[in-house]
């Protein structure tokens, strides 16, 4: 979630630092100087304007502060960003040390919950943007990295170091971090799955010290594209350099490290990152020039000291389930439903190559009459004396002919579960309910060359299944969710219409679904929405599947003692 709202502070950053910045007369000037500087700059960008007659102010208590612009319908979002404002402010003085912060004077919320303020930094979420997954609280939790990165350039011009970015961006993702866990702990763990994106796998050194600053040249929205699936080296600094002041914080055993440096810093007219790293070593009789370097390792290892952050398997996605985003079960019904929790879902189907394992750890049993696995039919996996084996080159391929008993005995077996068909739906369909998962937005055109579907061959470059990595994957990162197998999912197959509209399962029928297309079948059933019916103790040549699981909750993450909020000095509110 980070990397999204950062990228997007950043591009404004680095769009607006260049921009000479015009007066503002009164506020509301100052509220349509805000939405035209938008336009300006994004010319497809269209914001649904609301007639002035129709917004309404909230103003601080002692009206020093902020003036939040809102509509009617928008009224409790406006309570909520105003209250986490106001608070977040004396958490920020309590951390830094600074008597004076700069100040929202505007925070304007449009009818879609997109929220900006006068800082040049505003967040906002352009239509190019609309399949990113930015929450109304964590636009709010960006402006105050966004003010601290103000505070700290107004006040000891700080960015004109260009290589001086972990004190920066280091500091403001710091308190950030810290406020996110006071005011929103049951979500403060949603950074996760870019620590396992970024560090999981990698050997790589960070160097802090040679952080740069973006130039505006760096950054174009096909770079943003593709950050959905690879992070640019320059992102990562985002979660490294936090991690460095958490750390050296802890190492110098001084809670008020930050205040003492802001100080220290204050008044010294040389604010180079020399001076820094100086003044650093001083007050930490730390290396800091050794302590810049961070492995991936290293940060991924213990992270978790730190932050409540869950490691998420390297063959699993995060699927966030936010209330607005909805999906659809069934296209010919298409009636609309939401997942309100997050979960956790397998990248790719289940392979051959994994449901051996299973079979060689519990056997191939009987269950609703049939065995787990159908061997009979199926020629990719044979048992050999006691022990199964696959195919040779068919290891990567996915599993078929198992039936629901088998997919579940192999998801408990793993420690995971079968995704609701509204979970893997949700997964599929994304933010934009999408109805191919290998498309990248709307408007959606098929392509017979992005899914294995029943082409022969021709087109998509299989015949029977491809291997469960093949093709681009879907924008949360699952690969082949529409077509190579069908999938199985939890639910028993009944009438949609009967379903609650949240969080919906079928818990009753004769049948369970699959879900999603297959090698097999033409492309009209290569949709996010398609849907079979199979008795559970069948198996099918098309039909294969893949797992979820539950996240943590913040009570069982709190249970684990090597974790903690790191700055635990500060006024809790
Ligand atoms: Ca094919
Ligand atoms: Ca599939």
């Amino acid at each position: 979630m980070l990397k999204k709202y950062l990228i997007l502070s950043v591009i404004f950053l680095t769009l607006l630092r260049g921009k000479e910045k015009p007066e503002i007369k009164n506020k509301e000037m100052c509220l349509f100087f805000t939405l035209d500087t938008l336009k300006g700059l994004y010319p497809e960008f269209n914001p649904k304007f609301i007639p002035k007659e129709e917004i309404l102010k909230l103003n601080y208590i002692d009206g020093k502060y902020y003036t939040v612009y809102y509509s009617k319908e928008m009224e409790e979002k406006a309570k909520y960003a105003y209250e986490i404002l106001n608070k977040g402010d004396s958490i920020i003085k309590e951390i830094t040390g600074l008597e004076e912060l700069v100040k929202f004077n505007i925070i304007f919320l449009d009818t879609v919950g997109n929220f900006y303020t006068d800082l040049p930094f505003s967040s906002i979420l352009t239509k190019d943007l609309t399949t990113l997954d930015i929450t109304f609280k964590e636009k709010i939790f960006t402006e105050f990295h966004e003010k601290i990165e103000n505070i700290l350039d107004k006040c000891f011009e700080l960015y004109k170091d260009k290589t001086n970015r972990f004190v920066g961006d280091g500091l403001a993702e710091l308190i950030r971090l810290e406020l996110m866990a006071l005011f929103w702990p049951e979500n403060f763990y949603r950074l996760s799955q870019i620590f396992a994106d970024c560090f999981g796998s990698s050997n790589k050194v960070y160097n802090l010290a040679n952080w740069r600053i973006f130039e505006p040249e760096d950054i174009t929205f096909k770079a943003i594209e593709s950050t959905r699936l690879a992070v640019p080296e320059e992102w990562k600094f985002y979660y490294v350099a936090p991690y460095f002041w958490a750390k050296i914080i802890d190492k110098s055993k001084n809670p008020s490290l930050i205040k003492d440096f802001i100080k220290e810093l204050r008044n010294s007219k040389d604010r180079s990152q020399k001076r820094v790293i100086k003044i650093l070593e001083r007050l930490t009789k730390l290396n800091i020039k050794k302590e810049l370097k961070i492995s991936a390792e290293e940060i991924y290892n213990n992270i978790c000291k730190y932050w409540y952050f869950i490691k998420v398997p390297l063959d699993m996605v995060v699927i966030w389930g936010p209330s607005e985003d909805s999906i659809i079960l069934d296209e010919a019904v298409n009636k609309k439903f939401v997942i309100t929790y997050p979960f956790l879902i397998d990248k790719y189907e289940v392979s051959n190559e994994e449901f051996c394992n299973f079979l060689n750890a519990n056997g191939n049993k009987k269950e609703g009459g049939s065995y787990w696995l159908e061997l009979d039919c199926y020629p990719e996996i044979e048992k050999i004396g006691n022990n199964y084996v696959v195919k040779k080159g068919r290891e990567k391929y996915p599993v078929r002919w198992v039936s629901w008993y088998g997919a579940k005995a192999f998801a408990l077996w793993k420690n995971k579960r079968l995704p609701t068909e509204a979970e893997w739906k949700k997964a599929a369909q994304g933010r934009m309910g999408l109805k191919y998962s290998f498309s990248r937005g709307k408007p959606e055109i098929w392509d017979s060359t992005k899914c294995n579907w029943g082409d022969e061959g021709k087109f998509d470059g299989y015949e029977y299944t491809a291997p469960v990595f093949a093709y681009e994957p879907s924008i949360y990162g699952c690969y082949n969710l529409v077509g190579n197998v069908m999938e199985w999912v939890e639910d028993w197959y009944g009438p949609v219409e009967k379903l609650p509209i949240i969080n919906p399962k079928g818990d009753s029928g004769i049948y369970k679904v699959h879900v999603g297309g297959c090698f097999k079948y033409k492309k009209e059933w290569q949709t996010t929405y398609s849907r079979i019916a199979g008795l559970p103790n069948a198996s099918y040549s098309g039909v294969g599947f893949r797992c979820a699981k539950d996240l943590p909750t913040i009570e069982e993450m709190k249970k684990e003692k090597d974790r903690k909020i790191f700055l635990t000095n500060i006024t809790r509110l």
